[in-house]
């Protein structure tokens, strides 16, 4: 990330800080937030002025997803309400800094638009790729499959921007049970697949993690690309759906990076607990999603399976 990006993130965390700690954030957001964003303090802020606040450090490492409005850029969607189980034609723009719907995007993993759409429960993973029709405006064909809050992020980078994803929570009305998050999970069982992932998620360090796939028990390994990878990983943190930096190590035709049956990423926790891991894979035509369940730090080292070796699929499933 380079420095204006830095900067960014810096400022608007202690925008976020300064409302806080006033004691008006959600009252008059907007003025507070732009009079601190417009008037950052030259030097870095003292801790023991009986403010204390965080580091820049910490403000700089909030994670994706979080907010509907960053950087002066805003998720607007024309409605959020979806009646479960109907595909609608679900529309929204983003509202840039001039205060208009934003119309020219940069290509980042051959669209120009993300769109991942999960209940709050992390059930119902969805990722899909709107339509940028007139006016900046985003069409795609959604189903809520059940009822339930759903949370539903826009990964995007404006032309001149940088990277954002920012969120927003849509609903679909009715009788709703959460599902319990699956305990550490590190195979995953797709149709005739089976997605086993080694190494770990790391609270404040990027961790590298690879996933292995197989085909009725041989190793695949004539993956398709997929969005510029062999495979695309999103993790989102439970309890509030924070949404994590994943890179892929290496890209299709780089000359080194293999088709399978290992792909593998550079993911970093903000924090230590439970994350779920959605790893969209491409084989035969068809693109599949096998999801897994990581917890960084603390208990996870007690509780991860043991890896002797890097070739050992998951807890329960030793060999192939
Ligand atoms: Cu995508």
């Amino acid at each position: 990330m380079n420095t204006p990006a830095k900067l960014a993130i810096f400022v608007s965390g202690l925008a976020v800080t300064f409302g806080a700690a006033m004691g008006i954030g959600t009252l008059f957001p907007t003025s507070a937030a732009v009079s601190a964003a417009e008037n950052p303090p030259t030097t870095a802020p003292p801790g023991d002025d009986g403010h204390s606040h965080p580091a820049p450090k910490a403000a700089a490492e909030v994670p994706g997803g979080l907010q509907i409005s960053q950087d002066g850029y805003t998720l607007t969607p024309r409605t959020t309400e979806l009646a479960p189980g109907e595909a609608t034609d679900f529309r929204f723009t983003v509202t840039g800094p001039d205060g208009r719907p934003v119309t020219d995007y940069q290509v980042l993993h051959e669209k120009k638009m993300h769109f991942i759409v999960v209940r709050r429960d992390l059930s119902g993973f969805q990722h899909l790729h709107p339509e940028l029709l007139d006016g900046g405006v985003w069409s795609i064909r959604l189903t809520l499959p059940e009822a339930g809050a759903y949370r539903a992020f826009a990964d995007f980078a404006a032309t001149g921007g940088e990277p954002l994803t920012l969120g927003m929570d849509l609903h679909a009305a009715g009788d709703y049970r959460s599902k319990p998050l699956a305990e550490v999970t590190r195979t995953a069982v797709v149709g005739e697949y089976t997605v086993a992932l080694t190494g770990d998620l790391v609270p404040g360090k990027s961790g590298k993690l690879t996933l292995n796939v197989t085909r009725n028990g041989d190793p695949v390994t004539d993956l398709e690309p997929y969005l510029g990878a062999y495979g695309h990983l999103v993790a989102l943190r439970a309890g509030d759906l924070a949404y994590l930096h994943v890179h892929p190590d290496g890209e299709p035709g780089d000359g080194k990076t293999a088709a399978g049956p290992g792909i593998v990423f550079h993911a970093q926790a903000p924090s230590p607990g439970a994350y779920r891991l959605y790893l969209d894979f491409k084989h035969a035509g068809t693109v599949r999603t096998a999801e897994f369940t990581l917890t960084a730090g603390g208990k996870a080292d007690v509780k991860a399976p043991e890896q002797t070796t890097p070739d050992d699929g998951g807890e329960e499933h030793g060999g192939h």
